[in-house]
């Protein structure tokens, strides 16, 4: 391997690490501020899953439209949003990415992300409709679309992937298989679990690949992109994963058995790029150190800014709602 090729190896291999770290230590801390009410309503956590909203990025250009469920703080990250603007918006402040007014699960950001949408499945079928629209006047995006198993079992999952099909619309469906819609085990909802077999009734290419792995989901995300490009078709992976914390903040996780929890994060996708990139000697323990402070740091950061920034004045309350 060449100097070079080792060089952006190792920036790469450094960038992915630094994406999954930052999306965990932002999320521990929203955890620790939501404990101290500092932010309210639903806050759902991606720890666990960080390895798939990474992995996928990678693929994706600025042009592509992406688009999340409520369980988002990952996606508008690893998308490039700003910490602080994300923090702001979980505390209600006007200085948020949606001006505060959208909260934890309503996270938007112009072209970066389309949302942070609360309803199950309620966006694939405008996934449809954004990557149709691109089609039509000949842009060369594609739409992507994450989405949780609970979601594929919604009749807007087949819809969508039924027209996607039928138009040929350019939309990466993403099914982030942790295996639980809030306390129902996959088991229940599906009857058929292997999930990647549901695209071809529809005539979609799929694939399953291992969401623990940040480098997996990253080359099949490629895989799936590439053949998006080159054949106008919608593509449809799966990726599975796992949720370490609660579906949200309320929840007393009776649904599940702590040693399938521990069993689960052995795979922890953060320690096991760590370890890799460790054993074929492209980073270093210094270089993790170095990662560590640089992600505190920015989420520090990202915390002043939500505490420093202004709360909606009462009279500009109704201001963007429209009534008759
Ligand atoms: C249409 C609709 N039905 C029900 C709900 C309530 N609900 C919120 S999250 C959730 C579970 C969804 O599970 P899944 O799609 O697997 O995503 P995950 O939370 O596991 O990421 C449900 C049923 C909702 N928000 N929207």
């Amino acid at each position: 391997m060449g100097n070079s090729e080792k060089n952006t190896d190792r920036g790469k291999a450094l960038e992915l690490l630094y994406q999954m770290l930052l999306i965990r230590r932002f999320e521990e801390k929203s955890a620790e501020m939501y404990t101290k009410t500092n932010i309210r309503g639903f806050l759902h956590l991606y720890i666990g899953e960080e390895a798939v909203a990474v992995g996928v990025m990678q693929a994706l250009t600025d042009d592509d439209y992406v688009l999340a469920t409520y369980r988002e703080h990952g996606h508008a990250l690893a998308r490039g949003m700003d910490p602080g603007a994300i923090m702001a918006e979980m505390y209600g402040k006007q200085e948020g990415c949606s001006r505060g007014r959208g909260g934890s699960m309503h996270l938007f950001e112009g072209k970066k992300l389309y949302g942070g949408n609360a309803i199950v499945a309620g966006h694939l079928s405008m996934a449809v409709g954004m990557a149709l629209a691109s089609k039509k006047q000949k842009k060369n995006n594609l739409a992507c679309c994450f989405f949780g198993e609970g979601a594929a079992a919604e009749g807007e999952f087949h819809e969508a992937m039924n027209l996607a099909a039928l138009w040929q619309a350019p939309v990466l469906f993403v099914c982030e298989n942790n295996f639980y819609a809030m306390g129902t085990a996959l088991q229940y909802t599906h009857s058929e679990t292997h999930l990647e077999k549901k695209g071809a009734a529809y005539g979609i290419e799929t694939m399953a690949v291992d969401g623990m792995d940040v480098l997996a989901v990253g080359q099949a995300a490629k895989e799936a992109v590439e053949k998006i490009r080159t054949t106008g078709k919608p593509f449809f992976l799966v990726c599975n994963t796992y949720r370490f914390r609660a579906h949200s903040m309320f929840d007393a996780e009776l649904y599940r058995d702590k040693s399938e929890v521990e069993e689960w994060k052995k795979r922890d996708p953060i320690p096991r790029l760590r370890d890799f990139l460790m054993e074929k000697k492209l980073i270093t323990e210094q270089d993790v150190q170095e990662l560590e402070k640089k992600v505190e740091a920015e989420v520090q950061k990202a915390v002043d800014f939500a505490e420093a920034g202004t709360w909606e004045p009462i009279e500009e309350l109704t201001k963007f709602v429209y009534s008759e």
